[in-house]
């Protein structure tokens, strides 16, 4: 194909938001491979997409609260997967996006409170299904510049119409003080702010430092609201039941 053609007006790689015409080249090589191996990667996000769904649908059965806030689900674009790989000293291969990157497919589940991040964890990490290769405790041992989240590198099977297949996916677990902080930070190292810049990066640390107290705090207040609550599987049985349930005072 023609850089042309593939840069032209709805070009694949113009909407791919790709312009160097060595990356495309070497991307539009793979060809199906490529699309095929992304297509999986695709599969195996919306498994685990469900499976938190589901979870957050039991278990607000259970507390008469969703634990989960929301699910977001993203596919590493593949200059971003092209880049990762050549950081590594590998070249751009299905083989090796398979066996070196480990976040082409990423779950983000950001619950309400910390206790919910590790209850959803160890919910989903029991599932007979799922095989936990990594797993990377940022909350408890939050990075320097202050971020926090639970990170999981897991293994999800896929079943085709010929074939079941092993797909990797990160997922990243936090609360909503954890993100807000995360998704602001973000932001603000794409507008390349100067790392190096002690006061700037003292300044990120202490906003960390305020949402990780905020979460131990409403965590605890959540703790005073439930612990006075009725059984939750007294609350699961009743409902199931059709009869009323008594609610917590709050
Ligand atoms: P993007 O655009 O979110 O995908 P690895 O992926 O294992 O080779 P690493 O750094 O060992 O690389 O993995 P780690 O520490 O588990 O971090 C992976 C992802 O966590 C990052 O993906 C970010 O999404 C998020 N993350 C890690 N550290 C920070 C941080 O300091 N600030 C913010 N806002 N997010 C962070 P990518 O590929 O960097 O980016």
């Amino acid at each position: 194909m023609k850089s042309d053609n593939v840069f032209g007006d709805g070009g694949i790689m113009k909407n791919l938001g790709i312009n160097d015409p060595v990356q495309a080249e070497e991307i539009l090589h793979m060809g199906y491979s490529f699309m095929k191996l992304m297509s999986y990667y695709n599969c195996a996000m919306m498994e685990v997409e469900t499976k938190f769904n589901v979870l957050n649908e039991e278990f607000s059965l259970m507390w008469d609260r969703e634990p989960i806030a929301t699910v977001k689900t993203r596919l590493k674009n593949p200059i971003s997967i092209r880049n990762k790989l050549v950081l590594k000293g590998y070249s751009f291969s299905s083989e090796n996006i398979e066996t070196y990157v480990n976040d082409i497919a990423g779950v983000r589940v950001v619950c309400s409170f910390l206790e919910d991040v590790y209850t959803v964890a160890e919910a989903f990490k029991k599932q007979d299904d799922i095989t936990v290769l990594e797993e990377k405790d940022y909350i408890r041992f939050p990075k320097p510049n202050g971020y926090r989240s639970l990170h999981l590198i897991v293994s999800v099977p896929i079943f085709l119409q010929h074939e079941k297949r092993q797909m990797k996916v990160e997922i990243q677990i936090r609360t909503l003080a954890m993100d807000f902080w995360a998704s602001l930070e973000h932001q603000l190292k794409y507008k390349k702010f100067d790392s190096e810049d002690i006061a700037m990066m003292t300044d990120l640390k202490y906003c960390a430092d305020l949402s990780a107290e905020l979460d131990a705090h409403m965590d605890d207040l959540r703790e005073r609201v439930y612990s006075s609550a009725v059984d939750e599987e007294d609350v699961l049985r009743k409902n199931l039941a059709g009869m009323p349930v008594l609610k917590t005072e709050k």
